[in-house]
């Protein structure tokens, strides 16, 4: 079989009668460009879903899971090669190389677009080209946006369906005229070569060579090369993370990597709303779902990894989820550590790189379940107890679940508000064995930013290229998603910051995972961080007093509520010990990370570390 040609016309006539001719001509030129042997226009329908994923269980790529146990749910294995985001293969193409700072990798748009022209070139030949029209919020909503993913991979428009608003009403956007953000992806494994030479398909196509991009001057999205998550589904990173960033610099708002709760006290029906950012795999999708260990109090979740603000009528900050669905680590996941996520994906659910039962269900580490005699890991092999003895895993640490939000027992009645829900208050945390206490408040706006500023995590599973384990700066938890400059992201807050005055949401610095001397993790976590809420519901409502010290400012322990459980003053100690000298080297730390942004780096940020010194010389 040859290359086929695709004029505006052929295209046009296997399109939706609503698309425009704007995309028409776009997609006519990626089919020219790609070569697929065919074009689908996805429109998200249920019909559509079961259509693919019968064709993906066919292809041997989906395991269809067993439906009395997880009905119309799937299992894929990605090959070994692709299982996470690739930071190194991740690339800002800004005009100008400062543009997208010390932090992220550069690349010219010129010579890049150069380059992708030569891997996407015949790159989809024997592949279908799937386009993809979907909403990142409500379809239509105020803060929401539209985009085009176009994707040779099967996989990805059936993890597009449920991680957006995927389909017709978001082409009826585009049609009645919204701006939409082109996003190419290929997983860079075409069934033939230019002479016409076949080869077969594979279970998990992609290749060795990668590239992720993104040309923040003209909005467009272009990954090669790849299959999975944040790599593939460009709406997520890529989209709500990268390019949003940009235009929320441009147009006044921000996008962040942050989860949105609504945690409502019963007595008095009072709602409070809070966004928090941890870095990948630090357990954000626990907190999004925490249940209240102390009464009186109800959590509802309105997402889980990101969120776009915007000021709001009234000069508050309004926050909106832009996905539709959870992309949840899966190791680690239960009833009891989150229950809420355990119910979200019982049905409707797609699993990547999780073990498979002999009755057909799914398993990984940290499930409620213990490990059965026998299981398929997720490389395909059989999986006894003895492989774990020796150390091996049957799920990857970077396994997921992709979920439909909607499923969430306890998702939030006004998750789809359009204009978004009104901000109390903004968390920054990470994975701190030392140092960093359970909680503290910043003691003025540009303290805020500075919190967010020095983050500092012990790195997870969730890049590839990321030694797990080993503490890594993650301003904001932004570090591999600010589609710009960081120094002028946060010059953007404490723009923002300015602009919003006093209604600008306070920010707190929280860390669940302190350790003893032993190595043991001091604080209970989960349900029991919403006392860490309380307090700092109860401080925005200035109905308790603080502590200042040198983090922040700190809970009374007579305030705060510990009612059964197992921590007394001394261990309550512990989670606040505060070293001077520790800090100061941190702060050395700090400055040289700092120092990297030059004259970018905001004097407001500058005078924080001053100040920080301050205040570890009064200690
Ligand atoms: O693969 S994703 O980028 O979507 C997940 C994550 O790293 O948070
Ligand atoms: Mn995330």
């Amino acid at each position: 079989m040859t290359d086929k040609t695709y004029s505006v016309e052929e295209v046009r006539a296997g399109a939706p009668a609503e698309a425009p001719e704007k995309l028409i001509e776009w997609v006519t030129e990626k089919a020219n460009l790609t070569k697929p042997d065919s074009i689908y226009w996805a429109d998200g329908s249920e019909e559509e879903w079961t259509r693919l994923s019968d064709e993906m269980v066919e292809a041997g790529t989906f395991t269809r899971l067993n439906p009395e146990k997880r009905p119309n749910s799937f299992l894929a294995r990605s090959l070994p090669s692709d299982v996470a985001r690739v930071e190194s293969r991740t690339f800002i193409c800004s005009e100008k190389e400062e543009d997208a700072g010390p932090t992220n990798h550069w690349a010219d748009p010129v010579e890049m677009k150069a380059t992708l022209k030569g891997v996407f070139d015949g790159s989809m030949r024997g592949r279908t080209m799937y386009v993809v029209p979907f909403s990142m919020g409500p379809v239509g909503g105020p803060i929401s946006q539209v985009g085009i993913e176009l994707s040779d991979s099967a996989y990805v428009v059936l993890n597009m369906k449920i991680m957006t608003r995927m389909g017709k009403a978001a082409l009826n956007e585009i049609a009645n005229g919204a701006e939409w953000v082109p996003a190419l992806h290929s997983v860079g494994y075409p069934l033939r070569d230019a002479e016409g030479n076949e080869r077969p398909d594979v279970l998990w196509p992609c290749n060795d060579e990668k590239y992720i991009t993104h040309f923040p001057e003209t909005n467009e999205i272009f990954s090669y090369g790849s299959g999975y998550g944040g790599n593939a589904l460009l709406g997520k990173k890529c989209f709500a993370l990268r390019i949003a960033s940009t235009m929320a610099r441009r147009d006044g708002w921000m996008a962040e990597h942050m989860l949105i709760l609504r945690l409502t006290d019963e007595k008095t029906g009072k709602q409070y709303h809070v966004t928090a950012a941890f870095p990948s795999a630090c357990g954000k999708t626990n907190l999004a779902m925490l249940q209240p260990t102390i009464p009186g109090y109800k959590v509802s979740t309105v997402g889980d990894d990101i969120a776009w603000m915007r000021p709001g009528p009234d000069g508050r900050l309004y926050a909106i989820n832009p996905e539709a669905g959870f992309f949840g680590v899966a190791p680690g996941t239960s009833y009891k550590t989150n229950p809420m996520a355990m119910e979200t994906a019982r049905a409707n659910s797609i699993f990547t790189n999780v073990a498979l039962t002999d009755d057909g269900d799914v398993w990984w580490e940290g499930i409620d379940d213990p490990m059965p005699d026998h299981l398929i890991d997720w490389h395909g092999n059989d999986f006894t107890p003895a492989d774990a003895a020796e150390g091996k895993v049957a799920a990857h640490g970077n396994s997921r679940f992709t979920v439909p939000a909607s499923q969430c027992p306890i998702i939030c009645e006004d998750w789809e508000a359009p204009q978004g829900v009104p901000i109390d208050a903004i968390l920054f945390g990470g994975r701190r064995a030392t140092n960093v206490p359970l909680v503290a408040e910043q003691y003025e706006p540009a303290h805020g930013v500075f919190i967010g500023a020095s983050v500092a995590s012990e790195a997870t599973s969730a890049a590839t290229d990321v030694k797990a384990g080993a503490l890594r700066h993650d301003p904001f938890a932004m570090l591999p998603f600010c589609g710009y400059n960081m120094a002028d992201y946060w010059g953007h807050w404490l723009e923002m910051q300015d602009k919003l005055g006093d209604k600008f949401p306070k920010v707190y610095q929280v860390n669940w995972f302190r350790k003893d001397d032993d190595g043991h993790i001091i604080w209970p976590g989960f349900g029991d961080n919403s006392r860490v809420l309380d307090w700092i519901v109860r401080r925005t409502a200035g109905e308790v007093e603080a502590t200042d010290g040198i983090t922040g400012r700190y809970p009374k322990f007579e305030d705060f509520n510990l009612d059964g459980i197992d921590v007394d003053k001394a261990t309550w100690d512990q989670l606040f010990e505060v070293d001077p000298d520790a800090w100061a080297a941190e702060m050395d730390d700090t400055e040289e990370y700092f120092s990297q942004f030059g004259d970018k780096l905001p004097a407001e940020v500058t005078a924080q570390l001053e100040k920080f010194r301050e205040r570890i010389a009064a200690a």
